[in-house]
């Protein structure tokens, strides 16, 4: 059988932030990675145009069975499989690159939403499994995340692999506010690398899976 190749994504800081946990974690998983299945990685801008032509160019190019891209969600409190992507952009702030687009949609000609093709259940149930706190969200939000989860689902469909978005929270040393959840870059690290094995068996959605969602 061939060996499944893997392309997991993480953002760099953005809004005045001076790190971004999700590549920190994304770094973390490929350092302790010891799986048979090829691991790539990649940072993202956080730069609508340039993180879908990004992604889309590394997903033409490894074909991979599986794309997990990651990105941060502060005040969030566990680990957020999403559920959906939507069609639509309303950047609550500049991107990157100093562009702010309200309301327009991510694909003209595309469908007002695209599913997850990974398994999110059983990606929630894996990461709780290994105790770290995780949950389903129906909601990526409307910034440069949600556009770039978009756009691999629709990119994954093209050659018939997975693909799917997973928000993180902050970490410790970046919330300045003492009532913000956050979660360390090990733990994080360990979510996403039990959610990768989820990925990897072939476990199955059952909608008996008692998971949890995020507001
Ligand atoms: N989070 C932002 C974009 C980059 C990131 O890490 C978001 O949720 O859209």
């Amino acid at each position: 059988m061939k060996r499944p190749v893997i392309l997991l994504t993480g953002f760099e800081p953005f809004g005045g932030a001076g790190s971004n946990p999700s590549w920190e974690a994304v770094q973390q998983v490929k350092a302790d990675w010891q799986e048979e299945a090829a691991l790539h990685i990649a940072c993202l801008p956080v730069v609508f145009a340039e993180a879908a032509e990004r992604i889309d160019a590394m997903i033409t190019l490894l074909e991979p069975d599986i794309v997990v891209a990651t990105g941060l969600a502060e005040g969030r409190a566990a680990m957020a499989a999403e559920v959906i992507a939507i069609n639509r952009i309303d950047a609550r702030i500049p991107d990157n690159d100093g562009m702010q687009p309200r309301d327009v949609p991510v694909s003209a000609p595309g469908p007002d939403g695209l599913f997850s093709t990974l398994p999110v259940k059983p990606m929630v149930k894996a990461m709780l499994e290994v105790g770290v706190p995780a949950g389903l969200s129906y909601s990526a939000g409307t910034f440069v995340c949600n556009s770039t989860f978009y756009k691999v689902v629709a990119a994954q469909s093209r050659h018939g692999g997975m693909g799917g978005f997973i928000h993180v929270p902050a970490t410790p040393d970046m919330v300045e506010r003492a009532d913000c959840p956050t979660m360390s870059v090990e733990v994080i690290a360990t979510g996403l690398h039990a959610a990768l094995m989820a990925c990897l068996r072939g476990d199955r959605d059952a909608p008996s899976l008692e998971t949890g969602t995020i507001a």
